[in-house]
């Protein structure tokens, strides 16, 4: 009998909106129904991957152009499809991810302006036919976020970004729910984290009552 391909799942959202604190709790409903689960982020998840994220979001002298941001994180995805996320679906293991190709879209696509068919080209090419199955968009208006990553300290390159950045990033996410409204599943992560885990576990709960592969 083949094995049947694990579940592909993503999580988005615009800076401090809580991927990180979300990611544990989704990690964790997902290991308490018995799916064998692989954790992962991007950029990185692979040493290699990991560099280029180092290379992508370190402060430096020279500015980056936008192009060499675009190619840094299709570099180190191509490296991440090959090593952890295809071997892993292909095995039967689910996948999850703290951010993939919709957080191109929302930050070189609409963020830097890049232009949508160039990285829809990239993506083809990169990918294959691998999307995500299910993505988890945590949505918040952008001060929240942002007074969040305040009070944590030492913004990376893209952080330092003004208001009007990522008031794009955060439309330009809300377009593609638009766009794949099956796909995604929208949290108002601008609620108490209580309240933020009670809709993911809503949102999880028909997802985790599937047959085991
Ligand atoms: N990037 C890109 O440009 N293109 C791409 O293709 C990809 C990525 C894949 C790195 O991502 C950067 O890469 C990112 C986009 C870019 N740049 N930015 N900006 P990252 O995921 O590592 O960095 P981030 O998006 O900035 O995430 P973050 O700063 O780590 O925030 P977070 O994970 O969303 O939030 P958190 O750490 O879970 O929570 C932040 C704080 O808020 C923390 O103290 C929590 O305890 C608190 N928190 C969380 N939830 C709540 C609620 N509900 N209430 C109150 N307080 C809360």
């Amino acid at each position: 009998m083949t094995q049947a391909r694990g579940l592909f799942i993503t999580v988005e959202g615009g800076e401090g909106v809580g991927k990180s604190t979300n990611m544990a709790f989704i990690a964790e409903q997902i290991k308490l129904a018995g799916f064998d689960l692989v954790i992962t982020r991007e950029p990185g998840g692979t040493a290699l991957a990991e560099q280029i994220r180092d290379l992508f979001l370190n402060r430096r002298a020279e500015s980056v152009a936008e192009m060499t941001e675009l190619l840094l994180v299709f570099a180190a995805r191509a490296q991440h499809i090959d090593r952890i996320i295809q071997p892993a679906l292909s095995a039967g293991q689910w996948v999850l991810c703290d951010r993939f190709t919709d957080a191109t879209y929302a930050y070189q696509g609409g963020g830097r302006g890049l232009n949508r068919d160039v990285i829809a080209t990239l993506e083809k090419l990169v990918q294959g036919e691998l999307r995500p199955d299910i993505t988890f968009l945590l949505d918040a208006p952008i001060d929240i976020g942002s007074a969040r990553v305040a009070a944590r300290g030492a913004e990376d390159r893209l952080e330092l970004e003004q208001s009007e950045f990522f008031e794009k990033v955060r439309s330009t996410y809300l377009a593609r729910v638009a766009a794949e409204p099956d796909r995604f599943r929208v949290i108002d992560a601008a609620q108490p984290l209580g309240d933020v885990q009670s809709q993911l576990r809503v949102a999880l709960t028909p997802l985790l009552r599937r047959e085991h592969g």
